[in-house]
């Protein structure tokens, strides 16, 4: 019998995602895309889901796509278009936190994939490398959006032209990543930060993600209205309220969550 290549639970508010195919560095098939895609949906739909915890099984975190198949049969433009950008939207658009527990190797489209959550804590062990290029493709799942923006031009030309490998403590000082830690700490400190993100006004989180993602391709006066319509539905929340009053009573606040 075949193991899920995605493992799914739910630990309190946090939704608790595994990449489950170690023995060839959770790269993905086409089971893996779809099951994973099934459950990004089911959160979404979810609202008692208040955080999501992405990890990988064994030594590594996603080699990306699996190649052991050989050359392409098909279009890859097709493939990318029916998996990978499926995944890099639904987790750019998911109005939740995603904490990225990096257990080990991040590469091709799984460095990607990781570089696209919101909180990205990746043992001092890992790496993430951009390996398109070892076998001729370019960054895709948003590498080549995402890298110039997150390490600056300089850096991002030599992961995607170079294929140059970044530990994880390097990403780290380059603001590339939230953080890196020991291998033994990674699961300790990047779920206390998903059970802290479980407990805060989620739905000012959901809004704060949406700016900040619209904000590279806006001017201040359109970021500026955008903050208003942000402000006044956070303002009508139940988190707004508490929030306040837990201030004035002196206490701590109690967030719902909406
Ligand atoms: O539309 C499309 O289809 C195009 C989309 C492309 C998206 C992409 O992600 S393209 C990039 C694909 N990924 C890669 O090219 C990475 C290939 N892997 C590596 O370069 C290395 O494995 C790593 C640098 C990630 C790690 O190296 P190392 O030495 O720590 O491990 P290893 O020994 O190479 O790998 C361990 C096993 O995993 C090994 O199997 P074995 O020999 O023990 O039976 C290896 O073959 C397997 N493995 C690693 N990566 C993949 C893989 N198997 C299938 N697909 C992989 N991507």
């Amino acid at each position: 019998m075949t193991a899920d290549p995605i493992l799914f639970e739910r630990r309190d508010a946090v939704a608790r995602i595994t990449l489950n195919r170690p023995d060839v560095l959770n790269s993905f098939n086409t089971p893996m895309f779809q099951q994973l895609i099934g459950v990004i949906g089911e959160i979404a739909s979810d609202a008692s889901v208040r955080a999501v915890y992405l990890t990988g099984a064994g030594r590594g975190f996603c080699a990306g796509q699996d190649i052991s198949g050989g050359d392409a049969s098909g279009s890859y433009g097709d493939h990318l278009r029916n998996t990978w950008n499926h995944l890099a939207r639904a987790i750019h658009t998911l109005d939740r936190p995603i904490v990225c527990a990096v257990n080990g190797v991040a590469a091709g489209a799984g460095a990607n994939i990781a570089l696209a959550c919101d909180f990205v804590v990746a043992a001092e062990e890992a790496s993430f490398i951009q390996a398109f290029i070892n076998i001729g493709l370019i960054p895709d799942c948003g590498g080549t959006h995402i890298l110039p923006r997150l390490a600056g031009r300089a850096r991002a030309n030599a992961m995607a032209m170079l294929g140059e490998k970044v530990p994880a403590k390097q990403a780290a000082e380059w603001g590339m990543i939230y953080r890196a830690v020991p291998l033994a700490a990674l699961e300790q400190e990047a779920w206390s930060l998903a059970l802290r993100l479980a407990a805060m006004p989620t739905l000012a989180l959901g809004h704060i993600k949406k700016l900040l993602n619209a904000s590279g391709s806006h001017t201040l006066p359109e970021q500026l209205e955008l903050e208003a319509d942000a402000q006044e539905a956070a303002g009508f929340s139940q988190d707004h309220k508490e929030g306040v009053a837990a201030f004035r009573e002196k206490r701590k606040p109690d967030f719902c969550g909406h």
